[in-house]
């Protein structure tokens, strides 16, 4: 095994990687950039390296300097994570060419696999069915024209660098064939230095069906079953789960053949992902796809992904552990058949964005709460502790929540706990829109296709889940003649717990006990009889009235001497009696209440110097 790590990457991968190496007794080394010198994977790592400035392009994209602070480090290896440099065959191949090693396919493989032509090719010689199309360039419209002929329309030209629906035109019409042609191509040669455009049959309503892969340097290659990632926004995935609720195991068991066979012909080695398409026959809801069902092979990512996670629950093997295990030539230590489906997980992406605008990413904010759910079921992968300020330089995600359960339905009302004990407050999130989709039929049934987000959801329906779930509209600080604070204060009362909340206008008349101004779900901070002998805790310099209620008597006069925890008064309140007390010791400077006197919770009535 590698002594030192260098993980190339930033928040909650990055964290998920460092773990795996700490429990294989492997050092950690983070890189970092301007904006994450406080980011949770630096804390999390053992060293880190700036690697420079906010812009990607100049920090974590950087080879040269990823590769400079790997050796600073006397890393032994490199894991890419996802994303930045991950899929990048160019990068590997520079690692390798050092005495590091890429904690990923080899840059061969990457290379195959990343020209989608040459991936259709490979793959349908090892008989793994291809979307029906062209493994070759295409240049002419009147090719187009010709495969409409043949196989008819639409038609989609994605470009040979492409992947996740970049440089991707569908053709419904010979007319637009050639406009449809030159866009392609300009996309290509813009995102990925290639305009060149091959044909495929263009399904009109697919499941997205991926097959995880696992495979060594000594010709062993596992799958590890499918996910369901239909559940997508403009191609962005929102919801994972595994295993697909629409897959007979028939079906199942074909598909994840076909990605072992695939792999195998690919001289595929660590972590991968098969993407299928799965073409979806008119059926009643609920009914299952059968072997007979038509899949596709669409693309390899040659990466671990965000959503593994999901098969790390239902499998029990730890993939990313396998990745540094299999990088350092060790041998996978499980047979296909060792391979089993464990329940059902579902993968909820905690995104920084507001669904009611267009989902559009938060603007900036801190995690002013950050509590997130635990117990039984439920991991959560992120980096962040409340407190931190929200980096918006990069993504907007900012945790993974993964739940676990013995079936579907169980995994489903698990997560509807676990979003409902999610409390996030600074800016908004998606959570409400996972809540909504728990109330959603489509998705509730698992009948929903790679185009019910964009195509059949009704937005309204979001609008009203941001303003149920989302968080609170701020009082307008500007607007200083209205503004009002709010407080809650937690109260006992015959050992009962109250949440009782406090409005005030203009600006806070008392400082109050710390502990006493949660909002929204809030920890428990009651005052119990064992820590304050059964009174009602007052403040260090100002006693103030926790709860409304009548001054049964005052105990203090001004000019007397009080230590903490002195009773002040006391205060009938809710037909109960309640020693007030001195929080810190002093003279009593002023009594601002007398026996028999009505007072609002939080009048003040002692001061203290
Ligand atoms: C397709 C397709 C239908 N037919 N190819 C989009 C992402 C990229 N990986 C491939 N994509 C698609 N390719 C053919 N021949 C539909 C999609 C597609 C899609 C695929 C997976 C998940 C969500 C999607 C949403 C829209 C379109």
């Amino acid at each position: 095994m590698f002594s030192k790590v260098l993980v190339a990457n930033r928040g909650e991968i990055a964290v998920r990687v460092m773990r795996a190496c700490e429990e294989l007794g492997v050092r950690t080394v983070a890189v970092y950039s301007d904006a994450d010198k406080h980011a949770g994977h630096v804390r999390y790592a053992d060293e880190a390296y700036n690697v420079g400035p906010a812009r990607a392009a100049d920090s974590y994209l950087d080879h040269e300097a990823v590769i400079e602070a790997a050796r600073k480090a006397g890393a032994d290896a490199i894991h890419p994570g996802y994303g930045f440099l991950a899929e990048n065959a160019a990068f590997a191949r520079k690692v390798e060419e050092t005495e590091m090693v890429w904690v990923g396919p080899s840059a061969d493989a990457m290379e195959r696999l990343g020209e989608k032509t040459q991936a259709r090719k490979v793959m349908n010689e090892a008989g793994v069915p291809i979307v029906p199309g062209t493994t070759d360039p295409v240049d002419d419209p009147a090719e187009v024209h010709d495969f409409g002929e043949e196989y008819g329309y639409p038609i989609a030209i994605k470009a040979e660098g492409g992947g996740g629906g970049r440089g991707m035109k569908i053709v419904h019409d010979p007319d637009d064939a050639e406009e449809k042609l030159q866009s392609a191509k300009r996309e290509g040669e813009a995102y990925f230095d290639n305009p060149s455009v091959y044909l495929e049959r263009y399904l009109e309503n697919p499941r997205h069906i991926e097959v995880q892969i696992l495979a060594d340097r000594h010709g062993n290659v596992r799958h590890l079953g499918e996910r369901d990632c239909s559940l997508q926004r403009r191609h962005q995935k929102v919801i994972e789960e595994g295993p697909s609720p629409a897959l007979t195991d028939e079906l199942r068991e074909k598909i994840g053949e076909a990605a072992r066979r695939g792999a195998d012909a690919a001289d595929y080695y660590n972590a991968g992902t098969f993407e299928f398409l799965v073409e979806e026959e008119p059926r009643g809801d609920g009914e299952l796809l059968g072997p007979d069902a038509n899949f596709y092979f669409l693309e390899v990512n040659t990466r671990i992904q965000v959503e593994h996670t999901v098969t790390e629950e239902i499998t029990g093997i730890d993939i990313v552990k396998w990745q540094l295990r299999v990088a350092a030539d060790e041998e996978l230590d499980f047979a296909q058949e060792d391979v089993e489906i464990d329940g059902h997980a579902l993968e909820y992406r905690i995104n920084a964005e507001n669904p009611a605008n267009d989902f559009a990413p938060a603007p900036g904010g801190s995690f002013e709460t950050y509590d997130p759910p635990g117990g039984i079921g439920v991991r959560l992968d992120d980096a962040i502790r409340q407190g931190d300020d929200l980096v918006t330089d990069y993504d907007s995600m900012v945790a993974k929540l993964v739940v676990h359960a013995s079936d579907r339905e169980e995994c489903l009302a698990r997560s509807e706990r676990a979003l409902r004990e999610y409390e996030i407050e600074g800016f908004h999130t998606i959570i409400p829109f996972h809540r909504l989709m728990l109330s959603d039929e489509a998705f509730m049934k698992g009948t929903h296709t790679t185009k019910y987000l964009d195509e059949e959801m009704d937005r309204s329906r979001i609008e009203a889940a941001v303003e149920r779930w989302g968080p609170a509209e701020e009082s307008d600080a500007d607007d200083d003649e209205a503004e009002v604070t709010e407080r809650e204060f937690t109260v006992e009362v015959n050992g009962k717990r109250f949440q009782v909340s406090l409005e005030e206008r203009g600006a806070p008349a008392i400082e109050l006990p710390s502990g006493g101004g949660n909002s929204g779900r809030s920890r428990p901070d009651v005052a119990t009889d064992e820590d304050t002998g059964g009174a009602v805790a007052a403040d260090g310099e100002q006693v103030a009235a926790e709860m409304q209620g009548t001054i049964l008597s005052v105990e203090v006069e001004a000019g007397d001497e009080v230590e903490s925890g002195d009773v002040v008064c006391v205060l009938e309140a809710m037909k109960m009696e309640n020693d007030v007390t001195a929080q810190a010791g002093g003279t009593v400077s002023q009594v601002l209440v007398g026996e028999g006197d009505s007072v609002d919770m939080g009048d003040v009535l002692i001061v203290i110097e």
